[in-house]
């Protein structure tokens, strides 16, 4: 992959780095996507069972999927993109990472400058208390999982139609307006507000360059859309950073 010449020198310029991904670079992981032609989560439509209004009318059905999820992802490791990124963190100045994914791929890679913008599936929330805390076990001993206090338990992510973490959100907002480049990767770039992060980042006058295997939204607009899979691209993106 033979990157443009303005885009390696303006990389070289660069001292603040945001990259946002998508379920596209846990693909070469194994991990299926959720829209594209080989998810098979297409047969549950994220958008069906990643709802409150599911867990609420069906708690079994929805964390019956989200113990199939972590049983395939327990068995997968991250790819040579998750590692390209992490490594990435390391060279700038001012880096950060805001992935929509749930595995913890990018955590497992060595990411530490990251925000979990949809939450984690490795964590469970109490309904009745709130508290937060990990469960790992493949498969869940008990479905759906209960609290010690024999409150229901739910996955510690963002379903349609929740918010998101204020938190989350002020420090994703600061770093999108503040950085001098922006990376998106595998994200089909429809899924709010995430889906309007690169429009943030372009007003503050950022470069944008998407990887992805097809074009999405943002291709027509963004500084330098590549076409290819995120595990080969991002580690010769990183060698050119050096
Ligand atoms: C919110 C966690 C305020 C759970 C996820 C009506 C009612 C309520 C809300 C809405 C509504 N209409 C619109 C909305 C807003 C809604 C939304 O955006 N809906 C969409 C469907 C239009 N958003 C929300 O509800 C958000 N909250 O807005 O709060 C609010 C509150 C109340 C009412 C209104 C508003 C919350 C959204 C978060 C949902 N949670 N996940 C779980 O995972 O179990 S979303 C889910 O989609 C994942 O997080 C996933 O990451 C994310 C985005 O999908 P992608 O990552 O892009 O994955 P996808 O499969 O789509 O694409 C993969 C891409 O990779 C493709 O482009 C493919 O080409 C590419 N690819 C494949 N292989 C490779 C590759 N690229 C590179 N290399 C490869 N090898």
């Amino acid at each position: 992959m033979v990157f443009s010449q303005k885009m390696i020198e303006r990389f070289r310029g660069v001292s603040r780095l945001v990259v946002i991904t998508g379920a596209g670079i846990s693909a070469e992981s194994g991990v299926p996507t959720f829209r594209g032609s080989d998810g098979l989560w297409r047969r549950y439509r994220a958008e069906d069972l990643a709802t409150p209004q599911a867990f609420q009318g069906n708690p079994r059905l929805v964390w019956e999927w989200y113990d199939w999820r972590r049983r395939l992802i327990s068995g997968k490791k991250p790819n040579a993109g998750h590692m390209a990124i992490a490594a990435m963190e390391h060279l700038f100045e001012e880096f950060l990472l805001i992935t929509q994914n749930v595995d913890g791929l990018h955590r497992r890679a060595g990411s530490t400058k990251l925000v979990e913008i949809h939450g984690n599936l490795w964590r469970v929330r109490c309904m009745g208390e709130g508290k937060v805390f990990p469960n790992n076990e493949v498969p869940l001993k008990e479905i759906p999982p209960r609290c010690e206090c024999e409150a229901l338990l739910r996955p510690d992510v963002v379903w349609f139609g929740e918010s998101l973490s204020e938190k989350d959100l002020a420090d994703s907002h600061m770093a999108l307006r503040e950085c001098e480049c922006l990376m998106v990767v595998g994200t089909s770039a429809v899924v709010q507000p995430v889906a309007s992060f690169p429009t943030i980042a372009r007003n503050g006058g950022a470069f944008i360059v998407e990887i992805n295997v097809e074009p999405t939204p943002i291709s027509g607009w963004v500084d330098q859309s590549i076409l290819g899979k995120s595990g080969e691209i991002l580690p010769q993106l990183l060698e050119s950073m050096k």
